[in-house]
């Protein structure tokens, strides 16, 4: 008996000995974190997975089906025959399939897309069953099994029931018609428009199997700075096409409207919201689209933003605007998403001027209509407080616009954790309608802005892979911790190891607040360079509209740096609950990250530190190098763990990051320090160059971002005299 047994568990483990003793193919990233690579054999000896079987026709439950087959045959390999190791079985079906085999489950409060994973009885046998109550439900549980078993837990006691926070996360791709991604910074957009609908790209399925992985359920195809013609016949059919490839993983297709489409496509003379024919264009236009994507999601709108048309053009207001689509989407249940994020020149305060136009909107939009609001009140900054709008449209359902592609956190280059920004904003306390009402208990769904590219790696750095894993991981449990997140993404996308984990989760730990030191310490905000964002600009000053200058933002002059948004200045403050704005008034109470944001202080003024301003400035600018250099150590302490092609990316993107960090630093200090006239405190690196010197350095475009119609990624213009392609 005993002999008998262990000749099979022998072949078992040397079959999968053999596995991984097989040189891999190339690591270049394009697995994501669904890499399912075969897990030590003393695991697969544990739990061997070997069957499914998906009971019904929904689509969803067979790409289910297909993708644990898939991540089974990749983890434990081909059952080994006459090995009498416990064998699983994966039994998957909503509750209806399953009671034909006798199995009756309680799923209330699961909702649409919950799940439950768990051991059960089926027919007399131990089986693992995975159910929803619907296809989707069923889909993101077998995906909740396969994290489980990526992770290395035993499966042994299996009990996963979790439902989604919000019904709507949803990736919005800033993707033009022409191939280019606006702020995308890993290569041309994904979709190549000249090919649907007769050929369909196989990374598309990839694509959206990424996104059912982490519970990302909707996506907007295009740019919100949208060409009309994404609604013309020619383009729905490929639409319709793209649509047919992400709904059997749950994914609904959304697209981004331009508001004058009446007019630029439909041969109408105005786009006014209250006029019959333009109503009835809108309405025409969306029974077409759902004759071709009869589960389309709806559409997300940029109006009267940063020149765009909208509702204000015709003296209506974004209500009108958002309601008449609304009316349109309504009879097929779409929905409009109408973002928040605008600003003109004129206000003294552009962090006002959404409150301003919304707040007394509240409860004046139709049912489907939600107001999308970035999570701060400026632009997607290293680091803002939560958006004042939050806790206070509770008649206006609103959903919280995040950015993955890093516009002003480094772009192409390095590794920044978006995670904890992200955290930080659902959590923030907004004190509405009560103290302890977090952000996220005012929202209804998540959009994040992609980083996804065409590159082969799909975000251009293997790092930023993670703000996407977290992106969904959020979207589904906003009070996740982004340290458990980090710990999964790493292990599922770079090993178990525990020394590897330890230093790669570190180094996703400090990444956001080294890029908040080195790029905008202290509260400070938008001192990027002009147009691209890259790299620092403080002394900008000169630019038509006031907001868009780094000047504006910092309000550094001789005396003092940082922006007074308290009564005595623009009182951006008062838009919050009394409490929390109250707070990020008093000097005793606004916390040290929050302080420029919304004070203007003197350079000698005495921090909790017991520092002056400048030298906490100068020692935070420090800090946040200090953080990349470690974080460069770490990785290459990390050589013999990880394959080398991605070892030797990631640690080219550090080493550019370590560069980058020391030019902001340096950058930033010789600016300030040309208006303090304050001496560089002690202890402190002295600057390599003149201020004259930073200020020649002219990028025309960033690393990652294709120059439209060339294909060309960074070029650095030299300056007269000098400086630094070589950056
Ligand atoms: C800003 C970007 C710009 C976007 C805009 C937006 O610089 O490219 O179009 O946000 O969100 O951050 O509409």
């Amino acid at each position: 008996m005993r002999d008998s047994r262990r000749a099979p568990i022998a072949a078992l483990i040397a079959s999968i000995l053999l596995m991984v003793a097989t040189p891999s193919r190339a690591e270049d990233g394009y697995r994501l974190w669904l890499r399912y690579d075969p897990i030590p054999a003393k695991a697969a000896a544990r739990d061997y997975l070997e069957g499914v079987d998906s009971l019904g026709d929904d689509p969803r439950i067979q790409s289910a089906a297909r993708e644990l087959q898939r991540a089974i045959s990749g983890i434990y390999g081909p059952p080994v025959p006459g090995c009498e190791l416990r064998r699983d079985y994966v039994v998957m079906g909503t509750p209806d399939d399953l009671k034909s085999l006798g199995v009756h489950l309680e799923l209330s409060g699961l909702g649409d897309e919950g799940y439950l994973v768990q051991r059960r009885d089926v027919q007399g046998a131990q089986r693992i069953v995975v159910s929803g109550n619907t296809g989707t439900g069923v889909l993101y549980g077998t995906f909740a099994l396969i994290r489980e078993i990526q992770l290395g837990h035993r499966l042994n006691h299996l009990n996963l029931r979790s439902a989604p926070r919000y019904s709507l996360r949803m990736l919005d791709h800033w993707d033009n018609l022409d191939g280019t991604v606006e702020r995308g910074y890993a290569g041309p957009s994904l979709w190549d428009w000249r090919a649907p609908p007769g050929r369909i790209d196989p990374r598309y399925a990839d694509y959206a199997r990424a996104n059912a992985s982490v519970g990302i359920n909707a996506v907007v195809l295009n740019n919100v700075n949208a060409s009309a013609d994404i609604l013309t016949a020619p383009y729905l059919q490929k639409v319709s096409a793209l649509a047919h490839v992400f709904r059997p993983w749950g994914i609904r297709v959304y697209l981004s409207a331009r508001f004058s489409a009446p007019i630029d496509i439909g041969r109408l003379e105005t786009a006014d919201p209250l006029d019959p024919a333009v109503r009835k264009w809108w309405k025409s236009k969306a029974d077409e689209i759902y004759r071709l994507v009869p589960d389309f999601g709806g559409f997300l709108v940029k109006a009267n933003s940063e020149g765009q048309p909208g509702p204000q053009s015709y003296g209506r207001s974004h209500a009108d605007g958002a309601n008449m689509l609304a009316e349109a989407l309504a009879p097929h249940h779409g929905v409009v998403l109408w973002r928040a994020f605008v600003y003109s020149g004129a206000k003294e305060d552009r962090a006002k001027q959404a409150y301003e136009e919304f707040k007394p909107l509240d409860g004046k939009f139709a049912d489907n209509v939600i107001v999308q609001i970035k999570n701060g009140p400026i632009d997607f900054q290293p680091r803002e407080p939560f958006h004042p709008l939050f806790g206070q449209m509770p008649r206006t359902d609103v959903a919280m616009e995040v950015q993955l592609t890093r516009e002003y956190l480094g772009q192409g280059s390095g590794i920044v954790f978006l995670a904890p920004m992200w955290s930080e904003a659902l959590g923030a306390d907004t004190c509405s309608p009560r103290c302890g009402t977090p952000v996220r208990a005012t929202i209804k769904a998540m959009a994040g802005v992609s980083n996804v590219g065409g590159d082969r790696n799909w975000t251009g750095t293997h790092f930023d892979q993670a703000n996407w894993y977290a992106f969904g991981r959020l979207a589904w449990n906003p009070t996740a911790a982004p340290a458990s997140i980090a710990e999964e993404w790493t292990r599922m996308t770079w090993g178990s190891d525990s020394r590897l984990l330890r230093r790669v989760t570190s180094i996703l730990a400090h990444s956001r607040e080294a890029a908040v030191d080195y790029m905008t310490p202290l509260g400070l905000a938008h001192q990027m360079a002009t147009d691209h964002h890259y790299g620092p600009g403080p002394w900008v000053c000169d630019l038509a509209q006031p907001s868009w200058n780094p000047c504006y933002y910092s309000r550094a002059d001789a005396h003092g740096i940082g922006f007074d948004r308290t009564a005595s200045g623009s009182d951006a403050a008062g838009q919050y609950e009394p409490k929390i704005g109250g707070c990020f008034a008093d000097l005793k109470c606004v916390s040290d990250q929050d302080l420029l944001w919304f004070h203007h202080l003197p350079w000698t003024y005495r921090m909790r530190s017991g520092r002056i301003l400048w030298e906490e400035l100068v020692a935070r600018y420090d800090g946040g190098l200090g953080k990349v250099q470690a974080a460069e150590r770490e990785w290459n302490r990390l050589r013999t763990s990880i394959d080398a092609q991605r070892h030797a990316a990631v640690a080219a993107t550090l080493g550019r990051q370590r560069i980058e960090a020391k030019w902001w630093r340096d950058a930033s200090i010789a600016y300030w320090q040309s208006l303090s006239k304050l001496p560089l405190p002690k202890g402190h690196a002295s600057l390599p160059h003149a201020l004259s010197w930073y200020k020649a350095i002219q990028f025309e475009t960033v690393p990652g971002y294709l120059v439209p119609g060339t294909g060309q990624q960074l070029s650095c213009v030299p300056p007269r005299g000098g400086p630094p392609c070589a950056l």
